[in-house]
């Protein structure tokens, strides 16, 4: 069965340059939690309360709990076949840059190399006395520096905070070049990571978006497939491999 138009897999297939842009969504058949909708963390949490830096300062023991729990969540997570068909695409092209707004690690420990973290990464962590990196180490109450005695906090990014840079850098340029771009299990309401979709559209990409849903990008996309990451990215680079194939013989 394919998933997609002809018109889009010929796209695809001859593409050079693919992004594939993901959120929370793709991790969720991991056991990971979005963050928007029913059973989002947002619906129990304010993340005002939550997610920026004035919150962390007014109660770190609470907001480093949170992430404490949240850390342990991603480590028994383990990635599904969506991560893995991004891990297959990443071989498939001959540019492939996965950029994504998770920060539970599970693209890397599923295998996939060229990616740009927009919104940090919830293994790393920092004092914010003295810069001492906690880098993949648990972090316990009283969630204290052991050189200073500062506050460490995760190496995320919160709402009002700017994004790494680099990982930034390496996002647009990737998305203003992309022939294809795949936007994946995000609601798309973020900014800037929200702007990357669009940035490739200007510039001639082709968007395929993957949601359970439809977001504010579906209007805009070349084609939007509701159904789950998992199932629909495993039936795409098996259609891109039959097509590519076929083509061969
Ligand atoms: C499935 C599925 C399945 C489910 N298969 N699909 C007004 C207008 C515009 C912008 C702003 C504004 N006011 C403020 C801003 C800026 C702000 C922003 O964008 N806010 C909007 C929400 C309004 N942005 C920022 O502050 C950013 N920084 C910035 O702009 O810097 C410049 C600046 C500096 C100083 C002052 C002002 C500006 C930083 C944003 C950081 C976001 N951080 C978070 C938390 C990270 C840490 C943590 O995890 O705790 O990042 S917020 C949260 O949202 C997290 C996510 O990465 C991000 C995106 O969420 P995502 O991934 O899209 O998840 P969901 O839950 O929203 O969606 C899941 C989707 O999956 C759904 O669509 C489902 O249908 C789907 N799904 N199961 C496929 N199986
Ligand atoms: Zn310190």
């Amino acid at each position: 069965m394919k998933v997609i138009y002809d018109d889009i897999l010929e796209k695809m297939c001859s593409a050079n340059n693919v992004v594939a842009l993901t959120g929370a969504g793709i991790s969720a058949e991991s056991g990971v939690p979005t963050f928007r909708g029913t059973d989002g963390l947002w619906s129990k949490l304010k993340p005002e309360e939550m997610a920026n830096f004035d919150a962390f300062l007014r109660n770190p023991g609470l907001v480093s709990e949170w992430y404490k729990h949240r850390r342990e969540v991603t480590r028994i997570a383990k990635p599904n076949a969506g991560h893995y068909a991004l891990v297959d695409m990443e071989k498939m092209f001959p540019n492939f840059t996965l950029v994504t707004q998770n920060i539970d690690n599970l693209h890397r420990r599923a295998g996939s190399i060229n990616i740009a973290e927009l919104h940090g990464n919830i293994e790393k962590n920092y004092c914010l006395g003295c810069g001492r990196r906690y880098d993949g180490e648990d972090i316990d109450g009283p969630f204290r520096c052991g050189s200073c005695a500062g506050l460490i906090r995760p190496d995320i990014v919160w709402f009002g905070e700017m994004l790494p840079s680099d990982q930034w850098e390496i996002a647009e340029k990737a998305s203003e070049s992309a022939d294809v771009m795949f936007v994946i299990g995000t609601s798309a309401v973020v900014y800037p990571a929200a702007q990357l979709p669009l940035t490739a559209k200007a510039n001639g990409a082709t968007i395929v978006e993957i949601n359970m849903e439809e977001t504010p990008l579906s209007g805009l996309a070349d084609a939007s497939v509701h159904g789950s990451a998992s199932a629909t990215l495993t039936e795409i680079v098996e259609n891109i491999k039959e097509n590519i194939g076929e083509k061969s013989k």
